[in-house]
């Protein structure tokens, strides 16, 4: 047996492992946290292959990644990666062997692929890049709207490597006319009550080689929930393109109108991508770059620290794909601002660190972090409100105790 061959057998076993306990949730539930919103009363919980996460539902799994695992580097580890899913049918078992990638449609070779082919037969290329949930933050939004109501949990920052979509394209041969691909992964809704979950990009996206394939996350094969043993990475871009256990790419001649495109995952097609709070959007579109955001995340709503003495302020900050140009932080609740320092680049779709030293006198301060993208997009100082409660990415703010 390679070593290769072993490494899946283990990821096949570690899933059916993973799988077993999302029946029976109660019993491993022992503690729970309160996020700072109404409602926000939330299990922690513990499952094979994660940390202990924040469970928004169990069916369908849903985690979220505690905030402090942020500030532990800009990389997210595999085991505090945020976990969504739609539909509560999951594939309990997968076998690496047997597994098959289809790519067919309007192509001129369908091909039907293993994973040791994809790993054998194409070259591999790697991007550090930011999964984003769109509703991540939502339980922030007011006036509150529906929808799973999360925390800033719902994103991770992981080195991805895998396939380029573009080489599998290039090798099944495009017909003239195709116009978009579609793909689909190995959950499926329950009794067929609701719609497979499958999302499409337009061709030129497509191909742009950014979009992966891919197999690995951080060095090791996906965990299961996070899409084994293949998913989509569409650096840039907000999660809901991101498929997991994807087995099927579709080229199309004509554009896809299946409900997680045409109904579900749209923004008001305006330039704030808002409304009024309370109104509806008369135009929509699918969503897709995620917009500019900063956190702090070396301190807390509440935290109390050393009146006179330097503390030193840290955090993350991330763009739809124009990295970051600046990280400038206000201690005084947004009058006057300082330019923190940027830590190391790990690409233009990655998170930024970045670190400040501020010297507090004694009393209550607001902290507030607005990062800037390379391509000058700067986050709002007022929230914008869209029915969906997606693409939250006001300024952040958190007092603190000098004393
Ligand atoms: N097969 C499948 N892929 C999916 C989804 C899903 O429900 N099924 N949800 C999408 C959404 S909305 C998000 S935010 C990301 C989350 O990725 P993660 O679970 O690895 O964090 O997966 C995406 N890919
Ligand atoms: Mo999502």
């Amino acid at each position: 047996m390679t070593a290769f061959d072993r490494r899946s057998l283990l990821s096949a076993a570690g899933l059916a492992a993973a799988a077993a306990p999302l029946r029976g949730l109660a019993q491993s539930v022992h503690r729970t946290v309160q996020m700072p919103f109404a409602n926000g009363t939330r299990p922690l919980i513990q499952l094979p292959g994660k940390r202990e996460m924040i469970l928004l539902t169990s069916r369908p799994p849903q985690l979220e990644t505690p905030f402090a695992v942020f500030n532990e580097g800009v990389i997210t580890p595999n085991d505090a990666f945020f976990v969504r899913y739609h539909l509560s049918e999951l594939p309990l078992e997968i076998d690496p062997a047997g597994f098959r990638l289809t790519i067919g449609g309007h192509v001129e070779r369908p091909l039907t692929l293993s994973l040791a082919s994809l790993k054998r037969d194409f070259a591999a290329s790697e991007v550090v890049a930011v999964n984003q949930c769109s509703g991540n933050s939502r339980g922030f939004v007011d006036p509150r709207v529906a929808g799973g109501q999360l925390g800033n949990g719902a994103m991770g920052n992981a080195r991805w490597r895998g396939v380029p979509l573009r080489a599998l394209l290039d090798r099944a041969g495009l017909r003239a006319g195709a116009v978009e691909v579609t793909f689909n992964g190995l959950d499926g809704p329950p009794l067929d009550a609701m719609p497979d979950f499958v999302k499409a990009l337009g061709i030129d996206h497509a191909r742009d080689g950014e979009v992966l394939v891919a197999y690995a996350m951080n060095g090791a094969d996906l965990p299961f929930l996070n899409g084994y043993p293949l998913r989509l990475v569409v650096p840039g871009h907000y999660g809901t393109y991101w498929v997991k256990h994807l087995n099927e790419i579709m080229v199309r001649d004509t554009p896809f109108d299946g409900y997680w495109m045409k109904t579900a995952y749209r923004i008001p097609d305006n330039d704030c991508t808002c409304v009024v709070p309370g109104q509806k959007p008369d135009k929509t579109r699918p969503i897709g770059r995620m917009n500019v955001r900063s956190f702090v995340t070396s301190h807390t709503d509440g935290q109390r620290v050393a009146a006179g003495a330097t503390t030193e302020l840290r955090g993350i900050a991330f763009s739809g794909g124009a990295g970051i140009a600046r990280v400038l932080v206000s201690s005084d609740g947004g009058q006057g601002w300082s330019e923190a320092r940027l830590g190391e680049d790990l690409g233009r779709f990655s998170f930024r660190e970045w670190r400040l030293g501020i010297t507090l006198p004694a009393g209550r301060h607001r902290l507030m972090v607005r990062a800037f993208a390379g391509d000058g997009e700067a986050q709002p100082l007022e929230p914008r409100w869209q029915p969906s409660g997606y693409m939250r990415n006001v300024v952040e703010s958190l007092t603190v105790e000098a004393a």
